[in-house]
């Protein structure tokens, strides 16, 4: 039986990982905050019905200590790396922390592999925002970097140091950099679940306006299940190698909240204002993969469309605000 660690198992992507590494057979632990631990039914709700299957350890990236210990114990084929603060407007707000948990965070797990069982395959949630103030559209792997937020640079130094334990100590790390992915787990503040929550509750009567920031930035957005399919093929590959990930299309966010309101009846020109509140010091304004090499070199195709991903969030935020909940 294969065995993996995820980081940030808590999480969106986390959460479909484990799921899809238990269906292949894989053991799979975790490393969760204290916090987290003792406040389950609030912090570990997207994993809630994995719990009896997942062996899950205390720790925090901002311990070198606590990720040590957990790698000390136990030998990983496979260890990914998610946990992140992964907000982009938080990382203006508090880049210190930001660059903390993301940057030093990675080199703590980096580093502990090294130190305890360089051999174990490693996986790093790179991210489309370090192509920032891209140089062409769409965006591959040799596409030059130009990260426009502390997230962004937070990221692309975790990335450099991804790359650089390759080919410095010869290890099996590999980065996959992803372009914008959603899901009914997708926490509220990020575009997508803010619109389609929106949109559904608006339509239950339960709130009438929904107020957003820069509309016409595109995204190219996929579903969080099929991204965590191509996580795992770039840890099967003989040789460790950095993979863009997307679907090949991008849309604006008033796209998105066309698609949303729409289906709930709705036409969002009627109830979606702009708030300045919401725009960002800087801006990325089109990020759009060109995913070739992932498709030819892992075999990974994204099985949802733009619109039946946005369409299952508003069924599933519609079923929510029905039932009374937030
Ligand atoms: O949903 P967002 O907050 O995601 P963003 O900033 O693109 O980052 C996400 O994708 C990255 C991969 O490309 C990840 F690395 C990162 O961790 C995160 O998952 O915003 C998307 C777009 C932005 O252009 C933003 O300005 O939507 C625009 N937007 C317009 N109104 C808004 C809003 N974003 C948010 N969060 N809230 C708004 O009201």
């Amino acid at each position: 039986m294969r065995r993996a660690l995820i980081t940030g198992i808590t999480g969106q992507d986390g959460s479909y990982l484990a799921e899809h590494l238990l269906s292949l057979g894989y053991e799979v632990h975790g490393i969760v905050r204290r916090i987290a631990l003792e406040d389950p039914g609030h912090r570990m709700k997207r994993i809630a019905h994995l719990l009896d299957d997942l062996v899950l350890h205390p720790g925090t990236m901002e311990s070198y200590g606590s990720i040590v210990s957990v790698l000390a114990q136990q030998r990983f084929d496979e260890c990914y790396h998610l946990a992140a603060q992964s907000f982009v407007p938080e990382s203006f707000v508090d880049g210190f922390s930001t660059l903390n948990v993301n940057t030093t965070g990675t080199h703590h797990v980096l580093a502990a592999l090294r130190q305890t069982q360089p051999e174990a395959r490693f996986y790093f949630a790179g991210s489309s925002e370090m192509f920032g103030r891209a140089r062409e559209v769409p965006q591959r792997e040799s596409t030059p970097f130009h990260p426009r937020s502390p997230y962004g640079i937070s990221k692309l130094a975790a990335y450099w140091l991804t790359v650089n334990h390759r080919e410095a100590f010869g290890m099996h790390c590999s980065s996959g950099i992803l372009f914008n992915h959603e899901s009914p787990r997708r926490p509220h503040e990020f575009v997508s679940r803010k619109i389609t929550r929106g949109a559904a509750r608006i339509a239950s009567g339960l709130e009438r306006q929904l107020a957003l920031g820069n509309l016409d930035a595109r995204r190219d957005w996929g579903h969080a299940a099929d991204y965590v399919r191509a996580m795992h093929l770039m840890l099967q590959q003989d040789a460790p190698a950095d993979f863009v990930v997307g679907t090949g299309r991008s849309h604006s966010v008033r796209d998105l909240c066309a698609v949303a309101f729409e289906a709930v009846g709705l036409d969002y020109r009627e109830h979606v204002t702009v708030d300045p509140r919401f725009l960002r010091p800087a801006e990325v304004d089109v990020l759009e993969a060109d995913a070739s090499a992932a498709r030819d070199r892992l075999g990974w195709e994204p099985t949802y469309t733009f619109e039946g991903m946005v369409r299952e969030m508003v069924d599933a935020d519609l079923a929510t605000a029905r039932a009374g909940a937030s």
